[in-house]
């Protein structure tokens, strides 16, 4: 029997069957079988115990993609979810979930909460900044219910998962997204007086006919990806244009003279901010360990 892992707590993974509704499994054997942890979002083998509403995996079924951060897997598209303030977004932050999803070749779409805390010139700094980011870019706001419609039409029929920093909205347009479902947000726990709701565990939230959304704990750092400095740059999609013409084959686009890419930057052409955290990621790569 076949089903898909929607929730992951404490060594118990909930298995939607088709037909059958959610099974409550454990995953005994299957490590062994593939070494996979199973992860929210994977398609399963699962066979029923004899105890009521429960089950075992006993395989999980091959993926087309996983993420760590969130951990995740099959997964269609990614909302990449920052706030306008409170919390500022860490730019730097940002880019590394875009190289994220671009490593593992999963559409992000970029949107940024809580618009109505902020004004144009706030809204219009970060759109230039992204313009060429290759990503499309959404300004909302939760509070308001601004900008809701254009998230639910990106959704249809797809896996989306969310991703972002704790704070920024993501469990408050969720429960936007399909009001029947309420999942706790930071401001509900605020009239209950019991601290913030912070989202624990993935989570899949069932929107329609073969759609999907997955809530996602927030996390506030990525740490060295798992790819050689040289790769960085593919994952620049405005850098496309410039690199060919750099005056040295494999230009790293840090200190070389002649690089076209710093000239770019310096001509207006690929934003500042960008460049920088470009440097600073690769600085990074540079440093990692090898094992
Ligand atoms: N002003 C304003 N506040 C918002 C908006 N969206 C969410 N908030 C508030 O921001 C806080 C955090 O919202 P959550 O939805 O819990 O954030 P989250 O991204 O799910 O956070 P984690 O689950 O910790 O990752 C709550 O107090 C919300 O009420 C918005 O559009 N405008
Ligand atoms: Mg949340
Ligand atoms: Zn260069």
């Amino acid at each position: 029997m076949q089903g898909r892992i929607i929730r992951g707590i404490g060594g118990f993974y909930y298995v939607y069957v088709s037909g059958k509704g959610i099974l409550e499994c454990k995953a005994k054997g299957v490590f062994r079988k593939n070494k996979l942890k199973p992860l929210v979002g994977d398609f399963v083998e699962v066979s029923l115990l004899s105890e009521e509403g429960k089950g075992n995996i006993d395989q999980v079924l091959e993926r087309k993609n996983e993420l760590i951060r969130p951990a995740v897997a099959n997964i269609d598209q990614a909302l990449v979810i920052f706030s306008m303030t409170g919390p500022e977004p860490n730019l730097n932050l940002l880019d590394r979930f875009l190289i994220m999803m671009r490593q593992k070749e999963i559409p992000g779409i970029l949107v940024f909460n809580k618009c109505d805390l902020v004004g144009e010139e706030q809204r219009e700094r970060l759109r230039s900044v992204y313009e060429k980011s290759g990503c499309k870019i959404l300004f909302v706001s939760a509070k308001k219910q601004q900008g809701i419609r254009e998230i639910k039409e990106l959704l249809e029929k797809k896996t989306t998962t969310v991703a972002g920093p704790s704070g920024v909205g993501k469990s408050s347009l969720i429960n936007l997204l399909q009001s029947s479902v309420n999942m706790e947000t930071g401001s509900i726990s605020e009239k209950i007086q019991r601290g913030k709701h912070t989202t624990r565990h993935a989570e899949f939230i069932f929107m329609g006919e073969d759609t999907y959304i997955l809530d996602t704990p927030g996390f506030s750092s990525l740490a060295v990806f798992d790819m050689e400095k040289e790769e960085l740059e593919q994952y620049y999609p405005e850098f496309e244009e410039y690199k060919e013409n750099c005056r040295f084959h494999g230009c790293s686009h840090t200190h070389e003279p002649g690089c076209r890419i710093k000239e770019a930057v310096e001509e207006g052409n690929i934003n500042k901010e960008r460049y920088y955290n470009y440097l600073l990621i690769y600085e990074e790569l540079k440093n990692k360990k090898k094992y």
